[in-house]
């Protein structure tokens, strides 16, 4: 196995479980804010994870559930301004500590930095919500440790698509099989796989019983993380 140079790291899910309790609410909150009585409890927002980024998440469901809405003139600002305030909102969750890293996550990410690996993020979310967290959970240097912060719309195509997988691989100057890919869904696999990345995967309550078949590893949570398997 070729010696693994850098790590990088899936954020929602992955670093954190942000999802039920962090963005899943935030939605909710920017919905009340906007006087729309739509509301994503944790089933609907489970189904509506497979459509990844927030705002493509906000088109999908109003074409389907308020089709009346999404046939507007002004719903493509709507759904900007519907995603800034849930963003807003998601930051507030975050600042206030309530988005721990999951089990590991921690103690990884220090044990790479001793070992003198890179570190880099590619994730969908929006770039301010990755510094954030990384700063509400690791302290406010967190993000300077990261080489590479992949986030968003930087892309044209996010995941299960390698845009932005590709995109950290480029900055990172370093082969796909120098590195290693941790995610926790089946579209992050697809996104790291077709990047060519071997892909640790540590999955959630909502991923589950997704299929990750070309997985390299499925761990319940990176504290039974190896560093003697990627020969780092
Ligand atoms: C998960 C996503 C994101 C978040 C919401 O990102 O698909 O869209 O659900 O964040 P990843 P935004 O697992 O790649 O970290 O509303 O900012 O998109
Ligand atoms: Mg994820």
């Amino acid at each position: 196995m070729n010696p693994c140079q850098a790590i990088i790291f899936d954020v929602d899910g992955t670093l954190a479980d942000t999802e039920r309790d962090g963005h899943r609410p935030a939605f909710n909150h920017a919905f009340a804010d906007c006087g729309l009585d739509w509301h994503w409890d944790e089933a609907l927002y489970g189904r509506l994870l497979a459509i990844t980024g927030g705002k493509e998440r906000i088109r999908h469901y109003a074409e389907r559930h308020a089709p009346d809405i999404a046939a507007r003139p002004g719903f493509d600002s709507l759904v900007r301004d519907l995603h800034a305030a849930k963003t807003r909102h998601y930051l507030r969750l975050v600042d206030s500590g309530s988005l721990p890293l999951r089990p590991g996550v921690a103690a990884l990410i220090q044990h790479a930095r001793q070992r003198g690996l890179r570190l880099a993020i590619a994730t969908t979310t929006t770039p301010e919500n990755v510094t954030a967290l990384l700063r509400a959970t690791l302290g406010p240097d967190a993000p300077g440790w990261f080489a590479v912060i992949g986030a968003g719309d930087i892309v044209p195509a996010k995941k299960p698509a390698p845009d932005i997988y590709r995109w950290v691989l480029d900055r990172l100057a370093l082969p796909a099989e120098n590195c290693l890919a941790i995610e926790d869904s089946a579209n992050g696999l697809r996104a790291a796989l077709g990047a060519g990345l071997r892909c640790l995967i540590t999955p959630n309550d909502y991923t589950a019983s997704e299929d990750f078949a070309g997985a390299w590893q499925v761990l319940p949570d990176l504290s039974a993380f190896g560093f003697d398997q990627i020969g780092g």
